[in-house]
């Protein structure tokens, strides 16, 4: 079984969004047409409280994208975004999710970030995603959304470590910076994740 992961697209990341990935709207139309092509797909949504400790506003002194070390991680602290229950939070009106069978919420703990659909940034709390996913004897996951360059990456680096055979579809996502997505793409492939175009996925599968 294959299924299909559709990370984080919400409102606050796209152009005119709190934390806005730089055209990452052109990939809606594109992930509405992929899931023509999947049996099972699932959705993550980012999902913090708004005291979120990711947060710089939730620091005195500090401001969007200093690094600073929060309970024993390095954290870059981003503008408030993806707040529970806001328009930020939620999904963009042109992203079809009628398919998707379940939504996955991260970034739920004040205390500790999320990038990745799986776990949290420590490894400390599961999300449960690896385990639902093998309840449905899924063996491929092929991941799309936003941000390329963080929480797609994440996600797909947790993927391959849980033993899925993974894909990336590099027009089903956009980066937030393009020369970070250029070094986490090869950290990926050493370790084994693949990277295809959308176009090539009706006759692979
Ligand atoms: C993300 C930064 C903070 C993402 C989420 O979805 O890539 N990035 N929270
Ligand atoms: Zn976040």
């Amino acid at each position: 079984m294959k299924a299909l992961l559709l990370v984080d697209i919400q409102n606050d990341f796209l152009p005119g969004g709190a934390l806005e990935v730089p055209a990452g709207d052109k990939i809606i139309p594109v992930i509405n047409e992929l899931q023509n092509y999947f049996e099972l797909v699932v959705i993550t949504q980012d999902w913090h409280p708004p005291d979120h400790k990711s947060f710089a506003s939730s620091h005195v002194g500090k401001k969007p994208f200093d690094v600073i070390e929060l309970n024993g991680l390095q954290q870059t602290l981003w503008p408030d975004h993806c707040v529970q229950g806001t328009s930020g939070a939620s999904f963009p009106v042109a992203f079809n999710t009628n398919k998707a069978e379940a939504i996955f919420r991260k970034g739920t703990d004040p205390e500790i970030d999320s990038y990745s659909g799986f776990y949290d940034n420590g490894h400390r709390k599961s999300t449960c995603l690896a385990d639902y996913l093998r309840g449905k004897k899924v063996k491929e996951v092929y991941i799309t959304g936003l941000c390329g360059d963080i929480c797609v990456f994440y996600t797909a680096m947790d993927s391959l470590k849980e033993g899925f055979e993974t894909y990336i579809i590099e027009d089903g996502t956009c980066p937030l910076k393009k020369e970070d997505f250029i070094t986490t793409m090869q950290v990926f492939k050493d370790k084994g994740g693949m990277i295809i175009q959308s176009g090539s996925l009706p006759a692979a599968l």
